[in-house]
């Protein structure tokens, strides 16, 4: 079976095909949509409907929306929403340094990554959130995947998901916890 991501993002497409061997992954890439998809939207949830919609419109496919980011509590929730453009457009490490800018100083160093899927199919409206707790560490190690994974410790862990295989944060991360909740619904 097919599931379409909404997304221009290969790293998370590529997440999400490890996370589930079974299915066969796609994004706008495989479906030649090029289209920057205004996220204005004011949360995750708001955001993950925006890019399901687009592409369900386009395709007519079952899609699912993927809006990800860094909380940080001692920010009062920044980077959040803003997560893809804090400093510069998907610029991770211009963002990574801005985070961590605005942490120096701050004892206070717990932070989470935060997953809602939205799926958009005939008649169909369905959130799923996933999450995972850590801290954050005072410089950037590791270079396996993106965003903020250099600077994101797992709680129980030592290294950084930039440190850790992609299997390994594939066994923990938000998009993993998320996308548990998804698959459970598929299978009812
Ligand atoms: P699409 O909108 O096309 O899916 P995007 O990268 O813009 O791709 P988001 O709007 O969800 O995706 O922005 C998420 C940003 O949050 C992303 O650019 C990263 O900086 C960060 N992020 C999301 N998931 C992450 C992860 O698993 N590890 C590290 N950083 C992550």
């Amino acid at each position: 079976m097919e599931i379409l991501i909404a997304t221009h993002n290969e790293h998370k497409k590529e997440e999400i095909q490890q996370i589930l061997p079974d299915y066969k992954i796609t994004s706008l890439r495989d479906y030649q949509l090029f289209d920057e998809i205004v996220e204005d939207g004011d949360s995750f949830e708001v955001n993950a409907k925006i890019k399901a919609e687009y592409c369900f419109q386009k395709t007519g496919k079952a899609s699912l929306g993927d809006d990800s980011g860094l909380v940080v509590p001692a920010l009062d929730g920044r980077p959040g929403i803003y997560s893809a453009r804090y400093a510069g457009d998907h610029d991770f490490k211009a963002n990574i340094q801005k985070v961590l800018q605005e942490m120096e100083g701050v004892e206070e160093r717990e932070a989470y990554f935060i997953t809602v899927l939205c799926l958009i199919d005939e008649g169909k409206e369905e959130y799923f959130e996933g999450r995972v707790y850590g801290t954050l560490k005072r410089e950037p190690s590791g270079n396996q995947g993106f965003g903020y994974d250099p600077i994101f410790i797992p709680k129980g862990e030592e290294l950084t998901f930039a440190d850790m295989s992609t299997e390994e944060k594939n066994k923990i991360s938000h998009r993993a916890n998320a996308l548990k909740k998804f698959l459970a619904y598929l299978k009812k």
